[in-house]
């Protein structure tokens, strides 16, 4: 094709770059195959990013106020307030890890949860609007890490703590740090027909002030078990002022750390029984329950453990140590012999018994210099993340893949270099029981030279890899930028899994209860009606007009606004700007919104739709007149 040629030549393009750019180009009208739901890091909300072109889709505003979707200005402010810490309102979040819901171990493609590291707190999102349904902050930690990650059937979605504080987080002088700071898991029970976590159905487990890093469920043959790492098993305190260590130095003094095995089957049993006690009103079991019940077994990791992650059949558990050049894959088996034979080579300092590290480690591949996190493929692939060098590992799971390792053998492949600072790498379905490989994300902390630069502050790339092939070569697609805050983990899932509403049921539709609101507005019964000091507008919104248009209250008043929009229409969304009250809503066709605040500003508020919906759009508009006090009395 002499165009094409002449392209390349101009572009100074290799073939590898056209091959490359034909592998992910997606032509206008086709849409992507898969779709990312990637943590938006410190924007505290979620992307949603198409694969294989890497198109940006959408934002889902989760912990941050988000004006485009109304989101915390007039729209889903209580479930925002729901996360409120000791009466803080709170506008950011450190989200980490998305969890699409799983049934049998493999996404379902209905639900996604994702924690804010910072609070403790756990998102709810539903995948049939995109909409955050709930917000619950953890009532005993302030800080959490290993989560969200969901039990096969979505029955629990857990949240790992992180820096250990005393429980309920009131204070206690670093002194007391091994007395009275611990660690946490907590098991939110989600329930699937309500879409929503019930707290009363909900507790956690203390557990020793190491501070527990990530976790992952089991599945398979290990369902019923959660496996959790942790740092600090030194109980460092940080003696940096009185001349002693950093944190960094102390939290990484020893070898080894401990891998948490946690009957988790049991342990529901054990909350089920009422085994535990109330702290600040959450059930909590005790760390002596859990060793008295034998339901928590630790296991050596070396060195400075971050990623543990099991392989599809649920059999093996790998753990990375940043500070070793060594994956090492510990056997559920071996595990649970080693429990059976009391394997135990001493207790911790607490009683929880240590199991005997080589009677359950089945092997350790040399994969090279950092790693962190694990994916899987459909090939009997493991990819391991380098930070340090930075690079993805490909390596051989021992077991049995059928005819494409006859010989099963826990083995280096091969490694693909990415940009810097690689931190989580996601594959297609590769924290499932059904990964598919194909596609692998290299989520990279930092971006020098790949991208135009953008002042001192630089984005994150997420770089695109293809592992179609076996063996060494996993050549790289795709640097996609992320120019909004650092996302950690993602996940991928096959588009057709998802089924979105393209609009809402049912005119008057109440995100919020995914039903009819009883409090929507039928078409021609637009009206304002005073109840005492309450105004109630009921309100539609149809291209492009308002109805009513003129609102008139008195300064003090209570204003209840119902809009409900009766466009059935895909994607003709409107909004509802409403200045000095820093409202502006998102209202999608059929949906029913409610606003409510008090009056307080007195004067003339031009309010107008604030999204281009028409050639008419900058006339659907109206006038809120708020009438000062004094005139209202006086008259
Ligand atoms: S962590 Cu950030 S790279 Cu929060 Cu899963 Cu490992
Ligand atoms: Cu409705 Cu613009």
């Amino acid at each position: 094709m002499p165009a094409l040629q002449e392209v390349m030549r101009q572009r100074e393009l290799t073939p590898d770059d056209v091959l490359a750019a034909a592998k992910t180009y997606v032509p206008t009208g086709k849409h992507d195959e898969a779709i990312i739901f990637a943590s938006g890091g410190h924007s505290g909300q979620m992307f949603m990013i198409g694969v294989p072109s890497m198109r940006l889709l959408r934002t889902i505003a989760v912990f941050t106020p988000e004006p485009w979707q109304g989101w915390g200005y007039g729209v889903g402010n209580e479930i925002l307030e729901a996360g409120n810490a000791k009466d803080q309102e709170l506008t950011w979040a450190d989200t980490h890890h998305p969890a699409l819901s799983e049934t049998g171990g493999d996404y379902d493609g209905e639900w996604c949860f994702i924690n804010d590291k910072a609070n403790a707190r756990v998102a709810v999102i539903d995948l049939r609007d995109f909409e955050t349904k709930q917000i619950i902050k953890n009532p005993i930690s302030m800080s959490d890490h290993g989560g969200t990650f969901v039990t096969p059937d979505t029955d629990y979605v857990i949240e790992g703590g992180q820096y250990a504080t005393p429980l309920g987080w009131e204070y206690a002088p670093m002194q007391d740090y091994e007395e009275k700071y611990r660690g946490m898991v907590t098991f939110w029970k989600f329930d699937r027909d309500r879409g929503r976590i019930d707290p009363d159905q909900s507790f956690a487990i203390e557990l020793p002030p190491y501070w527990q890093d990530l976790m992952d469920a089991g599945k398979k043959a290990s369902a019923g078990w959660l496996f959790g790492n942790s740092i600090n098993t030194e109980m460092a305190v940080g003696t940096l002022e009185e001349g002693g260590q950093s944190f960094e130095a102390g939290v990484s003094q020893r070898d080894m750390d401990y891998l948490h095995v946690m009957n988790m089957a049991k342990i529901i049993e054990l909350y089920k029984a009422g085994k535990h006690e109330p702290i600040n009103g959450f059930p909590v079991i005790r760390l002596q329950t859990l060793i008295d019940e034998g339901v928590l077994f630790f296991v050596g990791e070396p060195k400075s453990p971050h990623g543990v992650d099991i392989t599809p059949d649920g059999k093996f558990i790998v753990v990375s140590g940043k500070l070793d050049p060594h994956v090492t894959i510990y056997g559920f088996e071996n595990i649970q012999k080693a429990i059976a034979d009391k394997k135990f080579t001493s207790n911790d300092q607490y009683g929880v018994p240590v199991l005997d590290f080589d009677a359950c480690k089945v092997a350790q591949v040399e994969v090279g210099l950092g790693p962190l996190h694990t994916q899987f493929d459909d090939k009997g692939y493991a990819y391991t993340s380098l930070f340090l060098e930075p690079a993805v590992a490909r390596w051989t799971l021992g077991g049995d893949f059928g005819d494409l390792n006859p010989e099963p053998d826990w083995t280096l492949v091969g490694k693909t270099n990415v940009h810097y600072n690689v931190g989580h790498l996601l594959t297609y379905g590769g924290d499932t029981v059904n990964p598919k490989g194909k596609f692998l994300v290299a989520m990279n902390k930092w971006s020098i030279d790949r991208f135009f630069p953008t002042g001192p502050l630089l984005p994150q790339n997420f770089q695109l890899i293809d592992i179609t092939e076996t063996g060494e070569t996993m050549p790289l697609l795709y640097d996609m930028p992320i120019g909004f805050g650092e996302p950690h983990y993602a996940q991928m899932i096959e588009a057709s899994k998802l089924k979105p509403w393209k609009v809402y049921p049912e005119v008057g539709w109440n995100p919020h209860k995914q039903a009819v609101d009883p409090n929507h507005t039928k078409s021609g019964k637009e009206r304002i009606e005073r109840k005492g000091d309450e105004v109630h507008v009921h309100m539609t919104v149809v291209r492009s007009h308002f109805a009513p248009e003129h609102i008139e209250v008195n300064q003090g008043d209570t204003v209840v606004w119902h809009v409900t929009s009766v466009e059935r229409a895909q994607d003709a969304t409107h909004g509802l700007a409403i200045p000095a009250y820093n409202m502006n809503l998102s209202i999608e066709p059929g949906e029913y919104v409610q606003i409510r605040f008090v009056a307080d500003k007195a004067g003339t508020f031009p309010f107008y739709c604030s999204e281009f919906c028409s050639a008419l759009h900058l006339e659907m508009m109206g006038y809120l007149r708020v009438k000062p006090a004094a005139v209202a009395q006086s008259q």
